[in-house]
């Protein structure tokens, strides 16, 4: 089935079968494809790629990131061709450009749509990953690369009677297709995240007779300052687009902003406000970047928080509904920091008010709205859900995914996901995850690293080809100490103050840890290039299935990796465990 038949490994229909058409996997599918030469196919659940960008498409649905950074950058042509009409793009102009890409690259002869991918196991009698999908079909790959985004699986919470409500009800990241219609109606949006953010001020601005905003926490949002980008603005960046694009791929949030100074501790707030003000005028992620230590330090960061608190009580005119909107229960962006645009202001509109359920708690949801526990029984014609995701491991999990020894992946997470460099799982032979957990993902301006794991992934994948090695796994002493390692970072840092999602905690019965890798994309870049110049350092690479399964506990058989023996194979007793000891 290769286009270039240089190994023999396995028999099967294809060389990978990688999952997902957003930005990670259009571009895993041309590394793949048009540089190593190997038959991919990509199944993906949309009819279009897109990705995020095709199911969040929301009202106010906008990148945070600014857009000519919001992009690849791997192809001067592509770079030169795209030109991006504002500083922050639109859902629709994301969409448009990763149509764009797709076409240019003649992606889409390779992707299955409108196909979902129901499970994926590794076969070990033929060594190859069995993808089936919900058409019935069963695709059979030597590889087999997620990449399905941190933030795809929709999250609504389970409130009590909710499905007995009978209007409209929306979730940002499932927004439908076809035009919502807001006039005269009452309108609820639960959830104050970075979507809640970025919708509110829009349908407020809508037709709508009244929208209650339903707060559980809320946020710090510093304005995006959105514009249009003219052929000046753009000229100008094109002139400096690799030296951008270098400086961004060499900063640990992916951003190429320079940050004012170390710390904030030893400043006054007078100081403080000197260098915040004009990173605040200038709006968007250069606020974040200005104190080095923001996310370590209490101390900058308490005053960094205590100066967007001030901006938020300046900016409500009610200084009961200002109260409730400051946050001062977490520290400034320990929590996924938002960018705005007349989201404060649109608690100054008569037709806007705000619930604070930590105050007045939803009871349950009637036939026509919601209770709260004050016993207010509230109407709505529509109730849009801004609740989030089942982040970073909810879509791996729900794929079914089964590895060596009939281990899933769903028993191998049962504390918490356990990854190597989170590119791969030990027991999971030949998988990829791209910007899995304990990756920066999420941590930074995501096609920097969505860029970087393609590239590592399909670099390695290469050196396989190339070097007739049929298999890799990460060893799983190799994985524990990764997985520790993210912890020990994240303790370091102030995340850990507070629940989120980043600390899994926004789901009801995950376990609590710390998801992405918290160290930065540039130290993370250095990291994953040295495994790869050390011979893959902490993975195995083996010529069979059951070699992989001999060498891959080395140095010596842990605890873990005994009980998961024992767990995957009953008739194993000690004496053979001391022997693969
Ligand atoms: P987030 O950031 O997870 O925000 C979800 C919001 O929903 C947040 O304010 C939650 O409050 C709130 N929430 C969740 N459950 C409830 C219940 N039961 N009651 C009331 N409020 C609740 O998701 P977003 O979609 O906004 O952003 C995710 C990413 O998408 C973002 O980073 C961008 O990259 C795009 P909480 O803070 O948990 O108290």
């Amino acid at each position: 089935m290769r286009e270039n038949d240089r190994h023999t490994a396995t028999d099967a229909d294809y060389d990978a079968v990688v999952v997902g058409a957003g930005f990670s996997g259009l571009y895993q599918l041309h590394r793949l494809r048009d540089e190593l030469g190997l038959s991919v196919k990509l199944v993906e659940k949309a009819n279009d790629v897109g990705g995020t960008w095709y199911w969040n498409r929301y009202p106010g649905a906008r990148c945070d990131s600014e857009s000519h950074i919001y992009c690849y950058s791997f192809n001067d042509e592509i770079m030169e061709e795209w030109q991006w009409s504002e500083r922050y793009p639109r859902q629709p102009e994301v969409l448009e450009y990763l149509r764009f890409v797709a076409d240019h690259l003649d992606l889409r002869k390779d992707i299955e749509f409108g196909t979902e991918v129901t499970s994926a196991t590794f076969e070990e009698d033929t060594g190859t990953w069995q993808v089936e999908t919900d058409d019935g079909e069963t695709l059979s790959s030597q590889f087999f690369v997620t990449a399905v985004g941190c933030l795809s699986t929709p999250y609504v919470p389970d409130f009590e009677n909710r499905d007995a409500y009978q209007g409209e009800t929306y979730h940002t990241g499932k927004w439908p297709h076809d035009p919502v219609d807001f006039e005269d109606k009452r309108v609820a949006v639960i959830g104050t995240g970075a979507s809640g953010i970025q919708t509110i001020p829009e349908v407020a601005r809508a037709d709508i007779e009244q929208l209650t905003v339903f707060q559980r926490t809320p946020n710090y949002a510093v304005p995006a300052r959105n514009r249009s980008l003219d052929d000046e603005d753009w000229e100008e960046i094109q002139r400096n687009y690799e030296e951008i694009m270098a400086e961004a791929h060499d900063d640990g949030s992916g951003l190429p902003f320079d940050t004012a100074r170390e710390t904030a501790a030893d400043l006054t707030m007078a100081d403080i406000e000197a260098v915040l003000e004009p990173r605040w005028e200038e709006g968007g992620w250069r606020f974040l970047v200005a104190f080095e230590d923001l996310l370590v330090n209490p101390e900058t960061n308490e005053k960094v928080s205590q100066y967007l608190r001030e901006k938020i009580r300046g900016a409500v005119d009610d200084p009961e509904t200002a109260e409730k909107l400051v946050p001062t229960d977490h520290y400034y962006a320990t929590k996924r920091p938002p960018l705005h645009t007349d989201y404060y202001d649109t608690f100054n509109r008569d037709n806007v008010s705000l619930v604070d359920v930590t105050e007045t708690p939803v009871d349950r949801f009637t036939t026509g709205g919601i209770r709260t526990e004050d016993g207010e029984d509230r109407e709505f014609d529509m109730v849009i859900f801004a609740t989030g995701f089942d982040a970073m491991t909810g879509t791996l999990l729900r794929m079914d995914i089964e590895g060596r020894n009939g281990l899933t992946l769903e028993e191998r997470w049962a504390d918490g996901p356990k990854t190597y460099l989170g590119l791969g799982v030990h027991g999971f032979p030949n998988m990829f995850t791209v910007t899995g957990p304990q990756s920066p993902s999420v941590l930074s301006n995501m096609p920097v690293p969505i860029e970087n794991h393609v590239e590592w992934i399909s670099e390695t994948i290469g050196d396989l080809v190339e070097g007739g090695t049929p298999y890799i796994e990460p060893t799983g002493v190799a994985e524990e100490d990764w997985t520790e390692h993210n912890m020990d970072l994240a303790q370091e840092t102030l995340y850990t103050t507070v629940d989120s999602w980043y600390m899994n905690e926004n789901i009801p019965g995950k376990p609590t840890v710390f998801v992405p890798y918290p160290g930065g994309v540039d130290i993370y870049q250095d990291t994953i290039r040295e495994v790869r110049e050390k011979g893959y350092e902490g993975f195995t690479l083996a010529d069979s299935v059951d070699d992989l399964g001999r060498r891959g506990e080395s140095p010596q058989l842990g605890v873990f990796e005994a009980m998961e023996l024992l767990h995957a194979d009953p008739d194993m007793d000690l004496a053979d465990l001391m022997e693969m000891a």
